[in-house]
């Protein structure tokens, strides 16, 4: 009996996967099909997989093909599987013509011709969800660094009341196709949603027009800090049926996710604490910093509030901030919580600089988290007998705009208006910090 395997990600099932898997099988006697984890697909920089894994497994089965299902979950497998099974042939579609020929080793390559004019990449870009930059143009280069990797998003338009060089650079430089608008209003018009960037107290009124406009928004963090506001504005989303996700790197970073879940399963028994640190010394450039956001609360607290919020809830008791301030700006504050059952601190600085890394404390052992904990790929659950230590890693690729993009683009496609990764309540938990902080309400000095 001829073994054969092939693997794929098969995202989207279409007419060139049936063709491979039929021409795959009609080389041997016995098919096995590796089907890339949704985790594989990421750590390979396939961010923008529609599907989901067990969506992908049942339209290969469904075809008929495949006499057995295996999941690829990392790199090497395959030549583990080959083994394993005793495979006679490994087979993929030409498109990767010589990627897989160290193989031979193991067993006869095939490379089998691919089909023309249809491809995954090319159904996902069919109903592609325009999108404008509005405020400054500072997010540019990160943002075609970074949107290269979602499928299914293109960026048409900016409207860039401060426009600086930037855009000017890159106009000349890439001959852009990237329009800049003069009025709001036009942009607005010609996208479907909008990449809000601009300075924290200008984000309101942007926020309000673009949902008036019934247009999407992925807005920097923090979302507000008048608590008012920010609950006006996500019931103007609701009824107008628009998602309004905050920016925030961590609240879609795959390492910090797990970390939250096991946190929360009871492995270091019940949580009693959370500390958590973001702080920077930024020097000449704090005066922009004031000028987009304003001191260390409204710039950073975004960051340790989703982690205390994510895993203590947002039913504290009691907050109170201990802040030094120079000329009205706090440079360095800690906001400390009690809860019904935990504690939990945030330091935050702008021109202060600590550890930024992040403990969880539980009645078991406890959570370290190495800075920088807001986009960590590693964490290490702790115990008193240090045999039982177990370390974590998951990867985090580029500067995680594109986490937040492909979770943009899932959740305008899944009509949902809430984001479970960072819920309107997690929004409005911030927004509330914020807001009684700048009323410098509960803050003692230092
Ligand atoms: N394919 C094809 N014709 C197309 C599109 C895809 O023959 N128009 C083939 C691919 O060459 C691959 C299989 O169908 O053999 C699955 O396609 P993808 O899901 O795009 O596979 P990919 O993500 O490229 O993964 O390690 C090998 C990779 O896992 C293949």
């Amino acid at each position: 009996m001829t073994k054969v395997i092939t693997y794929g990600t098969y995202d989207l099932f279409h007419q060139g996967h049936y063709n491979l898997l039929k021409r795959a099988k009609e080389l041997g006697d016995y098919l096995i099909v590796g089907i890339t984890s949704d985790y594989f697909n990421k750590c390979r920089g396939k961010f923008n997989v529609h599907d989901d894994l067990m969506t992908r497994i049942k339209n290969v089965e469904k075809c008929g093909f495949a006499d057995e299902i295996v999941v690829e979950e990392y790199f090497g497998q395959k030549i583990d599987d080959i083994k394993k099974f005793g495979i006679d042939i490994f087979t993929v579609g030409d498109d990767w013509v010589g990627h897989f020929d160290y193989l031979n080793e193991y067993c006869k390559v095939v490379y089998l011709p691919r089909t023309q004019g249809v491809s995954s990449t090319q159904l996902r870009n069919r109903n592609s969800i325009r999108l404008g930059i509005v405020g400054n143009e500072m997010i540019l280069d990160r943002m075609l660094g970074e949107i290269k990797f979602v499928s299914g998003l293109e960026l048409t338009g900016m409207y860039i009341p401060e426009s600086g060089e930037l855009y000017t650079e890159y106009k000349a430089k890439k001959d852009s196709h990237l329009q800049k608008y003069e009025k709001l209003e036009k942009l607005l018009d010609d996208v479907d949603a909008v990449y809000l960037n601009a300075p924290l107290q200008q984000r309101g009124s942007y926020m309000k027009k673009a949902i008036a406009a019934d247009k999407h928004i992925l807005t920097e963090f923090p979302f507000s800090d008048n608590l008012e506001e920010a609950e006006e504005i996500l019931a103007l989303a609701k009824q107008h049926k628009v998602l309004v996700m905050e920016a925030l790197k961590t609240a879609y970073c795959p390492c910090f996710s797990k970390l939250v879940s096991l946190a929360k399963s009871g492995l270091i028994g019940e949580i009693l604490s959370v500390d958590a640190r973001f702080t920077q010394v930024l020097g000449k450039e704090v005066e922009n910093q004031k000028r987009i956001a304003g001191g260390a609360v409204q710039s950073l607290a975004a960051y340790p509030l989703l982690a205390i919020f994510k895993l203590l809830g947002t039913d504290y008791k009691q907050i109170s901030f201990v802040s030094h301030i120079v000329e009205g700006t706090d440079i360095l504050t800690r906001i400390n919580f009690v809860f019904e059952k935990a504690i939990a601190s945030a330091m935050v600085a702008i021109n202060a600089k600590a550890e930024g890394n992040m403990v969880i404390s539980g009645t078991k052992g406890y959570i370290y988290v190495p800075a920088p904990w807001w986009k960590t790929e590693f964490f290490e659950v702790c115990y008193e007998d240090i045999n039982k230590n177990n370390k974590y890693f998951y990867k985090f690729e580029g500067e995680g705009l594109r986490y937040e993009l492909v979770e943009f683009v899932r959740s305008i496609h899944e009509h949902s208006v809430d984001n479970l990764l960072m819920t309107t309540e997690d929004i409005l938990a911030e927004s509330r910090v914020l807001d009684l902080f700048k009323k410098r309400e509960h803050v003692i000095y230092f």
